[in-house]
């Protein structure tokens, strides 16, 4: 297949055939207006946007639009989008249309560098092979000072995470300096490590302008980051990719996907999640949030969570697959629905669901790591907290079901 194929659904407007809308949309997207035109020479025809199928589906239709890859930019991701969702959301003729999926040709993923450790890659770093990792998200979400943004990484880790974050709002302000900040996480991760024996992930937010990011991860790395996150709709794909490609980057990419519900949340308008993935893995990311089975912004059906993280791992284009991250609502007593639902090649995430733990943080981490061990070897959580009581007083506190939070 030499073309990209995009796939809508989509709702025609009132006085509009579907056969109709999905050419309207195929042609605006291609080589058309809205009127005939007297300039469209006739060798401009190769580029014009191809209708290859209109279905009903659900309240509306599906389509398949097949643009000539020969429209493509070869590795230009803003013009790639400029096509397959550009204008095309703002066409009258179209009550209501979502981009569902992606399908690219090689020629068009080959320009990009693709994950550099991937999910194997972050296994490897933290010495897993199958079960899922434990992350948690440093809680209040900004103010604290760099020693106490420390102090929570520390007991976090001691108790028994795999990975920590910044939160998605935090970067470089004048309560937490991002050089202070990692320098006093890194210290106190490393004072973890010489008792735990285990190396845990920070993830520094150097969310900034695209042509500075190169110069704050150097920072990031300059005072010991072990992982830099990156958000990715507020600050560009282009900006992992920059990452990705420069050598002086060796750590993993975690990638935050805020403001995305604006997008992905709505079944009828919109983008889903899956073409977000899919240009993710091709600049580079190393983890990326794709959403909770039953946590707390649960507005997508688990099977198309599924199918998201699926175009992570899968084995295609030659690219390393991408960790994905269940993140949002989540705790203890979550563990095992977001298993069910969505399988152990995953980060589980908890913010406040490990720092709102009674006991505190280091609990709050045990009672995590706990609800996965006891997910792994096929224990219900309320059994397996009868000899445990951090995860005991996680499920008092929270419950365990897997009713959406
Ligand atoms: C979770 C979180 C994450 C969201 C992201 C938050 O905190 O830090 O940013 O989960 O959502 O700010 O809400 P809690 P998504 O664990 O305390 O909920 O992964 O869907 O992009
Ligand atoms: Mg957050």
């Amino acid at each position: 297949m030499a073309d990209l194929i995009a796939t809508y659904y989509y709702r025609p407007r009132a006085d509009t055939t579907p056969e109709y809308a999905a050419q309207a949309l195929a042609e605006e997207e291609t080589t058309g207006t809205w009127t005939d035109i007297s300039t469209t020479t006739e060798y401009v025809r190769r580029l014009d946007g191809v209708v290859e199928s209109v279905e009903p589906h659900g309240n509306g239709f599906l389509t398949r639009i097949r643009y000539p890859a020969e429209i493509f930019e070869p590795g230009n991701i803003p013009q790639y989008l400029s096509v397959f969702a550009g204008n095309l959301f703002g066409l009258g003729r179209l009550d209501s249309v979502r981009l569902l999926d992606i399908e690219l040709p090689d020629s068009l993923v080959a320009p990009f560098p693709g994950p550099r450790l991937g999910m194997e890659g972050v296994r490897r770093l933290v010495g897993t092979t199958d079960r899922p990792h434990v992350g948690t998200i440093i809680k209040p979400k900004v103010g604290l000072t760099p020693k106490d943004t420390a102090a929570v990484a520390y007991q976090a880790a001691v108790g028994g995470v795999d990975l920590i974050k910044d939160d998605e709002t935090l970067t470089d302000q004048a309560f937490c300096p991002l050089a202070d900040r990692v320098t006093e996480v890194m210290g106190m991760l490393d004072k973890a490590r010489s008792e735990t024996g285990r190396r845990v992930l920070y993830a520094v937010n150097i969310s900034t302008r695209p042509d500075r990011i190169l110069e704050r991860a150097q920072v990031a790395l300059d005072n010991g980051a072990n992982m830099l996150m990156i958000d990715v709709l507020t600050t560009g794909f282009d900006a992992i990719r920059a990452l990705a490609e420069d050598p002086s980057v060796q750590v993993p990419l975690h990638i935050h996907r805020t403001m995305h519900a604006a997008m992905t949340r709505n079944p009828e308008h919109g983008i889903a999640m899956r073409p977000f993935a899919r240009l993710v893995r091709m600049v580079g990311g190393d983890q990326l949030h794709t959403g909770t089975a039953s946590g707390k912004m649960g507005h997508v059906p688990v099977e198309e969570i599924v199918g998201d993280n699926e175009s992570l791992t899968c084995k295609c284009y030659g690219l390393k697959s991408v960790f994905p991250v269940s993140s949002g609502g989540l705790h203890p007593g979550k563990v095992a629905a977001e298993i069910a639902g969505l399988g152990t090649n995953i980060v589980l995430q908890a913010g406040g669901g490990i720092h709102g733990h009674p006991d505190g943080t280091a609990a709050g981490a045990r009672a995590m790591r706990q609800a996965v061990d006891a997910a792994m070897e096929g224990i219900a959580a309320e059994e397996y907290a009868k000899d445990h009581p951090e995860l005991a007083l996680a499920i008092k506190k929270w419950g365990s079901s897997a009713a959406r939070t």
